[in-house]
């Protein structure tokens, strides 16, 4: 229900070139074969970092290239691999092809890794092509093309910060100042009945997940009100932000209703008060007199994190966010957090990667696509007569040729591959 979700496009980094080259020998006009091959491209790595929460960071970056293979070199030195790039997301990211719908990569753990686009291998130099009847071949192999896709990246939303205190006191008009969430804002007790979750973003480039729980009232530790399934969402979060109508306005006593809070959720689970808390004075706007201020800090405590806020004028938002980033940081996990403990999960399906499809163009053509076809054409160098010899082979060897036999082609008909034009000889 509560879904982050991003596309972003993804390219791996295409392989290098092979290289055609000679050895240079003492009196040998021209030597054996020393074209080197090329380097791999690099592969585009999906990690999980316990310490991101949302997907925020890929709302602002949506395009990642990888870098390409090393050409390779005479001498038959190997051109270099790329280093791979890795993207951090946080734990429970599942990452879909946007074109298929297929799951690449379910990842949960820490540290948990998946190649979500491969690099391209590198192309051969030519001499990996020397035979017996061709000791000298003068072509080689362009890099294999990295794999090129969107992905749609989803992360199901399990909230850091709980908003907690009675009806009416403002949590549902805070979140939806900090976050793009729209929850119901009402002056009435009991607006809002479900959670509602909000991506908040601080200034200052962190991010996190906020719940905006429904109000607490007295008993609620008994079932009173929307008691436990309001206090089973507390539970679940890493940081308590209490909030406290401080104008008044409702007749209720603000020092009153927060140990009213504190001890519903001691009563509830002690943990539940162990666990870091700022308090946030809420409706500052509507206040004259100060002293309820400096009341409410004597009474309540001055080891207490304190702040003075309007949710609606959103005074001092800012500052109590910092805080709140904070203490997420230096908050260990939560054990009571039922944890996703899958294990680390990754799929690759590679189906039908040599199949092929023939159309006909308005001229006649004949229109050969598919992803392994494409990626030998891409790896041919079509200006040595060799490397065209040895991608006609190919063809053979896919099967194309009596496709395309069967689709009633003549010799001198045009065939059309990506960019490509050839014309069909028996
Ligand atoms: N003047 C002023 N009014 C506020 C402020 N924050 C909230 N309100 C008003 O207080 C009333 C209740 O706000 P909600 O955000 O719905 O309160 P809630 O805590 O979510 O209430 P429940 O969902 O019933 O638990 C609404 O009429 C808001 O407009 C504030 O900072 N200043
Ligand atoms: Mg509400």
């Amino acid at each position: 229900m509560f879904i982050d979700q991003v596309d972003i496009y993804l390219k791996a980094g295409d392989g290098g070139n092979g290289l055609v080259a000679y050895r240079r020998e003492k009196y040998v006009p021209m030597g054996g074969p020393a074209g080197g091959d090329g380097g791999n491209g690099a592969d585009i790595i999906f990690e999980v970092d316990e310490g991101l929460r949302t997907l925020m960071d890929f709302r602002y970056q949506r395009h990642f290239k990888a870098q390409r293979g090393q050409n390779g070199m005479s001498a038959n030195a190997h051109g270099k691999n790329s280093e791979p790039l890795v993207l951090k997301v946080p734990p429970g990211t599942v990452i879909k092809r946007k074109d298929t719908g297929e799951t690449l990569a379910d990842l949960t753990q820490h540290g948990a890794r998946a190649v979500v686009a491969k690099g391209g291998r590198g192309g051969r130099g030519n001499s990996r092509f020397a035979t017996s009847r061709n000791p000298a071949p003068d072509f080689a192999e362009n890099g294999e093309p990295g794999e090129e896709f969107e992905v749609i990246m989803e992360l199901k939303l399990m909230a850091d910060v709980g908003l907690v205190g009675f009806p009416s006191v403002g949590k549902s008009t805070m979140l939806s100042a900090v976050s793009k969430a729209k929850p119901k804002i009402g002056n009435y007790p009991f607006t809002t009945i479900k959670p509602n979750l909000g991506v908040v973003a601080t200034s200052d480039g962190r991010s996190f997940v906020m719940a905006d729980l429904p109000g607490l009232i007295e008993g609620a530790s008994e079932g009173t009100g929307l008691g436990h399934q309001f206090l089973r969402h507390v539970e679940r979060t890493k940081v308590i932000v209490h909030v406290i109508d401080i104008s008044g306005t409702e007749g209720r006593d603000a020092v009153e209703d927060y140990r009213t809070i504190r001890n519903e959720m001691a009563l509830y689970n002690e943990k539940l008060i162990q666990r870091p808390e700022v308090i946030v004075l809420n409706k500052v706007d509507l206040v004259s007199d100060e002293e309820v201020f400096d009341r409410f800090e004597k009474e309540v405590g001055v080891d207490s994190e304190i702040y003075r806020i309007s949710a609606v004028t959103h005074q001092n938002l800012d500052e109590m966010l910092y805080r709140v980033a904070d203490l997420l940081e230096e908050t260990d996990a939560v054990e009571d957090i039922p944890e996703n403990t899958d294990e680390r999960v990754v799929y690759r399906h590679e189906k039908d990667r040599d199949a092929f499809e023939i159309t006909r163009d308005d001229d006649g053509a004949y229109v050969v696509s598919g992803a392994s076809i494409e990626r030998i054409f891409k790896m041919t160098d079509f200006n040595r007569d060799a490397a065209v010899r040895r991608f006609a082979r190919q063809m053979r060897t896919m099967g194309i040729d009596d496709a395309l036999r069967d689709r009633g082609i003549e010799a001198g008909d045009t065939v059309r591959i990506l960019g490509g034009e050839f014309e069909f000889v028996e």
